[in-house]
């Protein structure tokens, strides 16, 4: 079946709002993510930054080398939610099923709606006309036959762009003499094999097919397709029982092997699990707890457990978890639920009739803040919009391991 899709992806998201909201940032080197004196990366930077060659997920300490005079600011994620929630309004108006990949970037399927390119054209101009003056911020918008096409358009132009990809075959003239890297999906590990068996254009790829394959399997298949434009993948509508997991993880400033310390902060990251899977009001079939320790070794260790949503079990379960893990100084440390599910699944055990009363372990909740306030002077349960948000959270551990 014929598709039109369109893209959209926000110009230099985070930044850009922030711009919009304080005139004295415009035209300067912004970058957005950890402080300089902070460990940590660059979530994104204004244009204007990226010509000192800052990007996203740079060192932070690299992108500071780079530009002393840039502007450092936290992420303000509540802030970009909401924006993206006023995104979603004017992009849903326009189509038929709206696949949000990020934030700041859908796919909307817009074959009914436009009929056409033509009529795929006149929406993407409508967007971006409304994007601008309802909300301030401007956005670069691809239209094509495929989803990989519609991406790779809304690239093409950026900041601000608009460009087309009709069909196939001006997919494959506009793709065909570039980097491997330029089929999206193609990372840096799987560039650095294709480049090591001497294919480096997209024409390599289309001319080395059993080559391609035998290199990478299944994803060599996927991308001999996609070299020659062939991409038959539908939108799929965001729901948020799709979701793979709830997680939340911080990283410290200093490394940390204080246990107590550990697990009271296992503590805050379940709650945060929690106010996140309440307010779509799903359960985890599985608990996770994820570590970074100071030589960059990482692991996940997971555990099924009976339906959860509430920040005491997930605590609880990560703590067991955590119990049987190697110690050693650790820099980030995680807790998130997965297998997530819209229904509360009951146990089958004749203590479940009781459950309902006793799941939510109102004490244990109680108990915890009350021990956490008397190690730390502070009053967590009265501060939780704090504890919800990233940069107060990151700042409050911060104090915890000063003062533990
Ligand atoms: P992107 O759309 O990749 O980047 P962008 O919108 O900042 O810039 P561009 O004009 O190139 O599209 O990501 C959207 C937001 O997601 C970005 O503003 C910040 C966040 N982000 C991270 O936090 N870490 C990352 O590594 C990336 C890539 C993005
Ligand atoms: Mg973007």
């Amino acid at each position: 079946m014929k598709q039109i899709i369109i893209h959209v992806d926000m110009d230099a998201f985070y930044a850009s709002v922030e711009m919009r909201d304080n005139p004295s940032l415009r035209g300067k080197p912004l970058i957005i993510g950890s402080m300089p004196n902070e460990r940590g990366v660059v979530a994104t930077c204004s244009y204007e930054a990226r010509k000192y060659g800052i990007h996203s997920a740079m060192n932070i300490k690299e992108a500071y080398r780079r530009c002393p005079n840039g502007i450092y600011m936290h992420p303000n994620f509540d802030k970009y939610k909401a924006v993206s929630e006023q995104l979603h309004e004017i992009w849903n108006t326009y189509s038929e099923a709206s696949e949000y990949v990020a934030l700041d970037e859908a796919y909307l399927d817009v074959t009914k709606q436009a009929e056409n390119f033509d009529g795929a054209r006149e929406i993407a101009r409508i967007i971006k006309r409304r994007t601008l003056d309802e909300l301030g911020l401007s956005c670069s918008v691809g239209v094509a036959y495929s989803k990989t096409a519609a991406k790779t358009a809304s690239e093409e132009k950026k900041p601000n762009g608009y460009f087309e990809i009709p069909d196939k075959k001006a997919f494959v003239d506009l793709m065909i003499d570039r980097d491997v890297r330029s089929l999206y999906t193609v990372g840096v590990k799987t560039a650095e094999k294709l480049y090591a068996a001497g294919l480096h254009t997209v024409r390599d790829v289309q001319e080395k097919q059993d080559e391609v394959i035998r290199l990478l399997g299944k994803q060599g298949h996927w991308l001999t397709q996609l070299a020659f434009g062939i991409d038959n993948r539908k939108v799929e509508p965001y729901l948020p029982q799709n979701a793979k997991s709830i997680s939340r993880e911080l990283t410290f400033q200093e490394d940390v092997t204080n246990e107590v310390l550990l697990k009271d902060i296992l503590f805050l990251l379940s709650l945060c699990v929690e106010n996140r899977a309440k307010r779509y009001g799903l359960y985890g079939k599985g608990v996770t707890l994820k570590i970074t320790f100071s030589d960059m070794k990482r692991i996940t260790r997971s555990k099924l457990v009976v339906s959860c949503d509430s920040a005491i079990e997930i605590y609880k379960e990560a703590v067991q978890l955590f119990e049987l893990v190697e110690k050693r100084p650790i820099r980030l440390i995680g807790a998130g639920i997965y297998n997530l599910s819209t229904e509360y699944e009951k146990q089958l055990s004749f203590d479940d009739y009781l459950q309902d009363t006793s799941r939510t372990g109102e004490s244990e909740l109680k108990e915890q803040f009350d021990k956490m306030q008397c190690r730390y002077g502070l009053d967590f349960e009265g501060h939780l919009e704090q504890i919800y948000r990233w940069d107060t959270l990151h700042k409050t551990a911060e104090y915890m391991r000063k003062h533990s």
